[in-house]
């Protein structure tokens, strides 16, 4: 069995990052490691929260896990929290993540709609750019691209203009860039990616339904990284990845009042297995 580590904050509630990587990974057949960056009492886009930097006692787990000689098939970070929270977690990376056939996936999740998430400015982007060095794969949304890379950020983008972030994007370290919340023609979104080595754009999209929730990135980063562990093309990676986020978003859509409490994944997750494993 792979055995993956996942690096995310822990939000008591609302579910995103760490409720959201370790059922979704555990699901798909793969041991699934954390480390906790933070505690919230929810996600930040909540009206309040509270917020613990665990800055400290992943330095402690740091030395702990190199005593004890710990392997990982493959590092997966998601929201971090703090600059000291990006430094530590490339130390991770650096200690546990490199080598022959491991994987490092790093969704830079930071912001959306044109706006960094409260507690975050331009120095955390720019640390974010830096860190997105480390990564393998990278799955930002257009705002954390635009923040990454200094731009100005868009409502829309056009195919070439994607085309353009995708290949900047790379340009910060990783051979595959994907954007995620790409919708080149009415009623429809979903994702482009660009692999440097191979000079290939792919995109792949469903239909574009009508509400939008919390969290969706994280379900989508998730099943994204548990396919490619599991040794599927970027192409049908993203296909898996799609289709699952798009099921968990259709499944929720009716639930009134729910866009900051995340969509239900869990409900969606035999279809997860069936696009994974066939059935
Ligand atoms: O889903 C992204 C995310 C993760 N973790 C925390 C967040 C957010 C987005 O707002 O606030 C704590």
């Amino acid at each position: 069995m792979k055995r993956i580590l996942t690096i995310q904050d822990l939000s008591c509630l609302g579910k995103c990052s760490l409720t959201v990587a370790l059922p979704i990974v555990s699901a798909m057949g793969i041991e699934a490691a954390i480390l906790p960056t933070s505690l919230l009492s929810n996600h930040t886009a909540f009206e309040e929260f509270t917020f613990l930097d665990l800055t400290g006692e992943l330095e402690k787990i740091h030395s702990s896990w190199v005593n004890q000689d710990f392997t990982f098939d493959g590092i997966y970070t998601g929201y971090l929290g703090s600059a000291s929270l990006i430094e530590i977690s490339k130390k991770f990376i650096e200690t546990f993540g490199k080598g022959e056939g491991k994987l490092t996936l790093v969704d830079p999740a930071m912001g959306d709609y044109g706006k960094l998430y409260t507690g975050f400015d331009k120095n955390y982007a720019k640390a974010m750019a830096a860190f997105c060095s480390e990564a393998d794969v990278i799955v930002p949304n257009s705002t954390e691209a635009a923040f990454m890379l200094g731009e100005e950020w868009k409502q829309e983008y056009t195919k070439e203009q994607t085309q353009e972030l995708l290949k900047k994007l790379c340009d910060l370290g990783p051979s595959i860039s994907v954007l995620t919340g790409v919708s080149l023609s009415e009623n429809r979104l979903g994702v482009m990616s660009y692999d440097r080595n191979k000079d290939e754009f792919f995109t792949y999209d469903s239909e574009k339904l009508p509400r939008m929730f919390h969290g969706t990135g994280d379900i989508f980063a998730s099943s994204l990284y548990g396919a490619l562990i599991l040794g599927k093309t970027i192409e049908d990676a993203l296909k898996i990845a799609v289709d699952y986020t798009w099921e968990s978003i259709k499944i929720t859509i009716d639930t009134p009042n729910h866009i900051w409490y995340g969509v239900h994944f869990e409900e969606a997750i035999p279809k997860l297995l069936s696009l994974t494993y066939g059935a």
